[in-house]
């Protein structure tokens, strides 16, 4: 994936005087309790008001199987979030948690049921793993529910170290991802 605008545009950092590239962010967000609709719109205006933060595409909205979750778990609404963000990944994922919480989230077993969901899967070409982050995620790449609306908005895109977007698409069953045309986010 191309940052954008330009890997060699940097931006001052209000706080500090400091300079820091501009990347693109690839977020996915998620949910499959409650007003599910409602809390991904409401996760996109969250992200929207964050200082160094600007939204720059949004996919459409898809139902979506659920993956890995247990038996009895609901359908997810589904969408992709382009951001451009001179942010740290980890104060953006801080900010990420903080959106899920203010939605409800409740922490409980891996998979379980969730009012909302915001996943970093890809910042520019940064490569972390640490305790509280993997990026690229780890899983996103075999995630027909990333990969299809994520291929909507940005047809280059690119997750390091595993491919093109158009690519891996090839080898994930997205049989269980539709797209909702009744149902819209916007800014
Ligand atoms: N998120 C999960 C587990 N399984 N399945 C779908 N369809 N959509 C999700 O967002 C999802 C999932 C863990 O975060
Ligand atoms: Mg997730
Ligand atoms: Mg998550």
């Amino acid at each position: 994936m191309t940052e954008s605008p330009t890997p060699y545009v940097l931006d001052a950092d209000t706080m500090t005087g400091g300079m820091r590239p501009i990347r693109q962010a690839v977020l996915a967000i998620g949910s499959n309790l409650g007003d599910r609709a409602g809390r991904l719109q409401g996760a996109v205006s969250a992200l929207e008001d964050t200082p160094e933060v600007t939204v720059v595409a949004i996919s459409s909205v898809y139902e979506t199987e659920p993956v890995g979750a247990p038996e009895e778990s609901g359908k997810f609404l589904n969408a992709v979030v382009l951001i451009d963000t001179t942010l740290t990944v980890h104060t953006l994922l801080d900010r990420a948690l903080a959106i899920e919480d203010a939605f409800g989230r409740e922490r409980g077993e891996p998979g379980a049921p969730r009012t909302l969901d915001v996943d970093i899967i890809v910042v520019g070409d940064r490569i972390a793993d640490d305790d509280q982050l993997t990026l690229p995620h780890p899983r996103a790449h075999e995630r027909g529910f990333v990969l299809v609306p994520w291929l909507e908005v940005d047809p280059e895109g690119e997750i390091p170290g595993y491919g093109f977007v158009a690519d891996l698409i090839g080898d994930v069953d997205t049989s269980g991802v539709a797209k909702r045309e009744d149902v819209e986010i916007i800014l």
